[in-house]
C-alpha cells in the first residue's frame, strides 16, 4: 500500500535520505495525535524499515520549532551514548530530507519526519509486570538524566500550558458551560467527580520544584522494550520534550503503568492502581533519575500520579464535551470512556495514597 488517506506515502518517503527502493507502507501504532507508519524499502535485497509521522499541525502549531527541539534533544543524547553497547537503538535517529533539512513539507501544507526503525523492540498499551514498570520507568528516568546537561537556550514550548492544571481545569469549566454539542447531560457524574477535585489542580505549581527538561507525554506505550531482554531500550514520542516538573513524566507513568486495563476500557472493574506496580516504576525511576530529584521532588512522586491521572481524566473530558475535536477517537464516548477510566484510577489512588506515601518516604 502506498496510499493512506490523502497521503502518498511513496512519494512522501522518498523526499527523506533513504537509499534503495520503496516497497510499501502501512499505518503504525496506536497514538492518538500524529500519523505514524512503516516504510519498507529494499536495500541489497534486504528489507530495511523505516518510521514516517505526518506531524498534527492543528495541535502543535510551529512544526519547524518542533522539530528543532527533536533534533537538538537527540543529537545530545546520541553524542552521549556513542560507543555504548548497541547505541544506535538506544537514541531515536532522525533521517534527514535530501535537502538536509529535519523535516519535509508537501504540497498540501503537512509536515513530515523519517526515524530509522528501532528492531527487535515494542511498545505496550498496558504493562504485563513488575520488572517491564522498572525498566520502562528507568528508561525515562534516564531520558531526564541525559538531558540534564542540554545546552542553552530553553527548548521551544510545543504547546502552550501543556502541563499547566490549572488552566487545563478552566478549560474543562467553559466546556461545560458552552456544552457545544448537548453532551453535559451524558456526564453528570463525571462533571461533579471533576468539580470536587479542583483544589488540588494547583499543588505542584506551588510547591517549588525545578524546570527540568522533560519528555511530558510518558506514557508507556512512548517506550520501546527489548525484545530479548526486556530493558527499556528507548524513549520515543519526543514532540513534547520541553521544559517541565520532572513529576509530569513520573505521574504520566504512574497513569498508565500501574493498572492493568488500557485507557478505553469499559469495564471499570479491571481498573485498579496496583500498588505492586507503583513499587515497580518508583524504583526503576529512582535508578536513573534519583540523584537529580530534589527532597520536595521526591516528596510528590505519589501526588503526581493522582494530579497527572486527574489533568487527563478532565482533558479527555473537556474534549467529550467540545465535540471530539482534539483526540483521534472510534466512535462517540471515547473520549467519555477514557475519562472513566481516569477517574476510576483515582478513586483507587485515593484509597491507596498514604500506603504509596510511606513506601516512597521508606526509600
Ligand atoms: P504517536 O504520537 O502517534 O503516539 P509515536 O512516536 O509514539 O507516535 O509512534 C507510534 C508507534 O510507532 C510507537 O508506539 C512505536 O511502537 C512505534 N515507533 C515509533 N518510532 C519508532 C522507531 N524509531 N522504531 C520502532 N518503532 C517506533
Ligand atoms: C496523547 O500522542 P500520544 O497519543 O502519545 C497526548 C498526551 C496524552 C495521551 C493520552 C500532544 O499522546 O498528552 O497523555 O495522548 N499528546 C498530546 O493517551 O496531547
Ligand atoms: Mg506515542
Amino acid at each position: 500500500m502506498t496510499k493512506s488517506g490523502p497521503h502518498d506515502l511513496r512519494a512522501v518517503a522518498r523526499q527523506f535520505q533513504i537509499y534503495g527502493e520503496f516497497r510499501h507502507a502501512e499505518p503504525y501504532g496506536t497514538g492518538h495525535i500524529n500519523d505514524s507508519y512503516v516504510a519498507v524499502f529494499g536495500q541489497g535485497g534486504t528489507p530495511v524499515r523505516y518510521v514516517l509521522q505526518r506531524i498534527n499541525h492543528k495541535v502543535f502549531q510551529d512544526p519547524p520549532a518542533l522539530m528543532e527541539n527533536i533534533r537538538r534533544v537527540t543529537t545530545h543524547i546520541g553524542n552521549k551514548l556513542a560507543g555504548e553497547r548497541d547505541f544506535s537503538r538506544r537514541a531515536l535517529t532522525l533521517v534527514p530530507a535530501w535537502d538536509g533539512s529535519v523535516f519535509h513539507r508537501d504540497c498540501a501544507g503537512n509536515y513530515w519526519r523519517a526515524y530509522f526503525f528501532i528492531e527487535k523492540a515494542r511498545t505496550y498499551d498496558a504493562l504485563q509486570s513488575p520488572e517491564q514498570a522498572f525498566q520502562a520507568a528507568k528508561a525515562f528516568g534516564r531520558f531526564q538524566q541525559l538531558l540534564a546537561d542540554l545546552p542553552a537556550p530553553p527548548l521551544h514550548e510545543t504547546i502552550a500550558g501543556f502541563h499547566d492544571t490549572p488552566r487545563r481545569f478552566g478549560q474543562l469549566e467553559q466546556a461545560i458551560s458552552r456544552d457545544a454539542v448537548n453532551r453535559a447531560r451524558l456526564a453528570r457524574a463525571e462533571i461533579d467527580f471533576a468539580l470536587q477535585r479542583k483544589g488540588i489542580t494547583g499543588h505542584l505549581l506551588a510547591a517549588g520544584l525545578p524546570q527540568r527538561v522533560t519528555h511530558n507525554d510518558t506514557k508507556l506505550s512512548n517506550v520501546l522494550l527489548d525484545d530479548a531482554t526486556g530493558e527499556g531500550i528507548c524513549v520515543i514520542d519526543l514532540d513534547t520534550v520541553m521544559p517541565g516538573l520532572a513529576l509530569y513524566d513520573f505521574g504520566d507513568m504512574v497513569r498508565t503503568g500501574t493498572s492493568p486495563a488500557q485507557e478505553d476500557e469499559r469495564d471499570l472493574s479491571k481498573v485498579t492502581m496496583q500498588f505492586h506496580m507503583f513499587e515497580a516504576l518508583v524504583r526503576g525511576y529512582l535508578a536513573s533519575a534519583g540523584s537529580l530529584l530534589t527532597k520536595a521532588e521526591r516528596g510528590h512522586l505519589a501526588f503526581a500520579g493522582k494530579l497527572i491521572t486527574f489533568e487527563m481524566g478532565i482533558r479527555f473530558l473537556a474534549d467529550f464535551l467540545a465535540g471530539d475535536v482534539y483526540y483521534k477517537v472510534r466512535h462517540d464516548t471515547h473520549n467519555l470512556d477514557r475519562c472513566r477510566t481516569q477517574f476510576r484510577l483515582i478513586e483507587s489512588m485515593e484509597q491507596q495514597e498514604e500506603r504509596m506515601n510511606r513506601f516512597v518516604s521508606s526509600l
